[in-house]
């Protein structure tokens, strides 16, 4: 069967761009998600990727041409699949790259949990950064006493429901599984608008919202589709929203980078850096003036720890010890900006001491470091011990947004991340302990993808937003 790889809408401004070289040669084979391209837009060259497994048949436009989005510009016999087994990537078969090295690697105070089964012996203990609660007020240093994390206690995955182990295993495959499959309707063209996807950082959503009762908030940013997934939005309402259909989770109104629903305590994504924090302060204040027992998970990214944003809403939320958890998702990079760039401190979790609340480093690829950290912060939050800052330490797999080919990740660095991926990870530990054989996990995948695929189609015949409902739901 013949599928046509279609130009993908890669242009910022000026819709045309000039096809640059052929990564692969007629005739020869070529996998789903393998590079065959490269274009230059108007904004940066950009490595594209087949659609489809089989054969390159025909080339319809060759290198040097300019070419317009949609434009049909090779042709893939799906037929031609290559023989050869597609390396797996199932948790147990995974080659590990590495699990101790990187930027971070060997630094003291990231905490890390029972996935890391190459380390036996008593897990690390929670590293607390800020000074200590309560060094400023007296008061606070009273009602702080004693506040020791939960996570500093010693926990072994048999301390754990096997059911629940599975769960944080389904969600992050969950989120995977649609993102890769998002990413391959933007590529074929069917996917409107952009795009910034969390490959490689499900950990931190999943591990954060498991922390979390049913009533308890989370306010998101432009990287929202993890965190709307691991809050219970069901994928079919998510993929909906990103068509711009009205039963989308925001109605068709918010689109990728506004997912959310406050019926199930997600406020839709914040475009704007930073723009989440003081938004989560007041959301928690308003719950503390209520003395009502909920908490507000507040995600972020290091872009955007130097905005006036996370000083004003930190600050605001320790003096007044509101109950929220800042959750900064550290991959490294605000867009193509390594974060020692804009960043003299080591770890953004000691700005925690500026403010005169905790802070912890947390292996943000360990899903059970990041649930065992959240579940403290939470604990503390709700009890009316104030915020918490959790730096949890990720790395994105996928570019910024859908028209990045992240040069700037160099390519040491980003396999070593690829070493930790928290899929591959959980799943060799769910196999270790005997939780799950390797058809088990298969199972979960192809599951996940089966949804996936229900979704799109069904996706592709919801209807659309009517006129009427233009000024509906507008609060302002
Ligand atoms: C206040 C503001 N400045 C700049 C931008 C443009 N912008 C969008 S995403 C981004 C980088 C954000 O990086 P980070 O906070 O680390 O989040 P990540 O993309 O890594 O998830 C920038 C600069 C913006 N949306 N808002
Ligand atoms: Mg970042």
């Amino acid at each position: 069967m013949d599928v046509p790889m279609r130009m993908p809408d890669l242009a910022t401004v000026d819709a045309t761009m000039t096809l640059v070289r052929w990564l692969v040669e007629v005739g020869q084979a070529v996998r789903r998600g393998e590079p065959l391209l490269e274009v230059e837009t108007d904004k940066a060259i950009v490595v594209v990727e087949s659609v489809a497994s089989g054969t390159l048949r025909a080339i319809a436009a060759p290198a040097g041409a300019e070419v317009a989005a949609g434009q049909v510009i090779a042709t893939i016999d799906a037929e031609g699949v290559p023989t050869e087994a597609k390396p797996e990537t199932d948790a147990g078969t995974a080659p590990v790259v590495d699990q101790s090295g990187g930027p971070f690697a060997g630094a003291a105070g990231i905490t890390t949990g029972v996935a890391e089964l190459a380390t036996p012996g008593p897990p690390t203990a929670v590293a607390t950064t800020g000074g200590g609660r309560g060094s400023f007020f007296a008061r606070n240093r009273q009602a702080r006493a004693g506040a020791q994390p939960a996570s500093a206690t010693p926990r072994d995955a048999s301390d754990y429901d096997p059911g629940f182990l599975k769960d944080l295993y389904r969600r992050m495959v969950l989120i995977r599984e649609f993102e890769e499959g998002v990413k391959f309707l933007f590529l074929e063209g069917s996917m409107p608008g952009t795009i910034h996807q969390c490959q490689g950082q499900e950990a931190t959503a999943v591990g954060v919202c498991a922390a979390l009762e049913p009533g308890d908030c989370l306010t998101s940013t432009f990287r929202g589709h993890g965190h709307a997934l691991a809050k219970g939005i069901p994928p079919e309402e998510l993929l909906f929203e990103l068509f711009g259909a009205a039963t989308g989770c925001c109605r068709g109104k918010g689109g990728s980078m506004h997912v959310g629903d406050m019926a199930r305590g997600m406020v839709p994504g914040i475009a704007i850096v930073g723009g989440g924090i003081p938004l989560a302060a007041g959301m928690a204040l308003a719950f503390k003036m209520r003395k009502q027992r909920q908490v507000v998970a507040c995600f972020f990214g290091d872009g955007a720890i130097a905005e006036g944003a996370f000083h004003e809403g930190v600050n605001l939320a320790a003096i007044w010890d509101l109950p929220v958890i800042f959750a900064c998702e550290n991959n490294l990079y605000g867009a193509s900006t390594r974060v020692d760039r804009v960043m003299r401190n080591d770890r953004i979790a000691d700005r925690a001491a500026a403010y005169g609340i905790r802070g912890e480093t947390v292996d943000g690829n360990d899903v059970l470091a990041v649930y065992e950290a959240a579940r403290s912060a939470v604990a503390e939050a709700r009890n009316g011990q104030g915020p918490v800052l959790l730096e949890l330490l990720t790395y994105r797999l996928t570019g910024h947004s859908r028209r990045d080919a992240c040069h700037y990740q160099p390519r040491d660095e980003r396999a070593q991340w690829q070493g930790r991926d928290p899929i591959e990870r959980m799943g060799r530990l769910l196999l270790e302990r005997g939780l799950a054989g390797p058809d088990d996990l298969k199972q979960i995948r192809s599951q996940a993808q089966a949804r996936f695929q229900a979704a799109v189609e069904a996706a592709r015949c919801q209807p659309m937003p009517a006129v009427e409902d233009l000024t509906t739901h507008v609060l302002a």
